[in-house]
């Protein structure tokens, strides 16, 4: 009897203290890709995350994205969107309504199943998007 009981602490105080640690170990990976609408500055983004260890399609995960420009700092205030979930397993999307053409960095946050800020850069143009320089990764990822 005793050593059921332990083996069933066990079992419990591991329940409750590996899905912390293992978010803490997961890093997001985003592919992030726009087109236009019809309606000028207003982008249609599809993101998918992954885990960027494994791969896997990340589900389930609650995605705000903020959006700024890098050459313009506290010129721009885009209020941020919740991205909706897709059919497809890890695919999200989300309407940008910007403000300007040019450079922005597009601020993914996520929440949910794991945590993790995702920053990455696209060159909004009139009649497309495309990704822009790779951004600077914030510095609070350990090597
Ligand atoms: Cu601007």
């Amino acid at each position: 009897m005793t050593a059921i009981r332990l083996v069933y602490a066990l079992a419990a105080a591991a329940a409750a203290y590996l899905p912390a640690t293992a978010s803490a170990q997961v890093r997001a990976k985003a592919d992030v890709a726009c087109s236009p609408t019809p309606t000028a500055l207003q982008y249609d983004c599809i993101i998918k995350l992954t885990n960027a260890r494994t791969n896997e399609p990340l589900s389930g995960v609650t995605l705000t994205i903020g959006a700024d420009m890098p050459s313009m700092p506290m010129m721009h205030n885009v209020r941020p969107v919740t991205a909706a979930a897709r059919q497809e397993p890890g695919s999200y999307q989300a309407r940008l309504m910007l403000e300007m053409h040019g450079d922005w960095m597009l601020q993914l946050n996520l929440s949910g199943p794991l945590r993790d800020r995702v920053v990455t850069i696209v060159r909004f143009e009139p009649g497309r998007a495309t990704l822009a320089a790779e951004p600077k990764v914030p510095s609070s990822r350990k090597h």
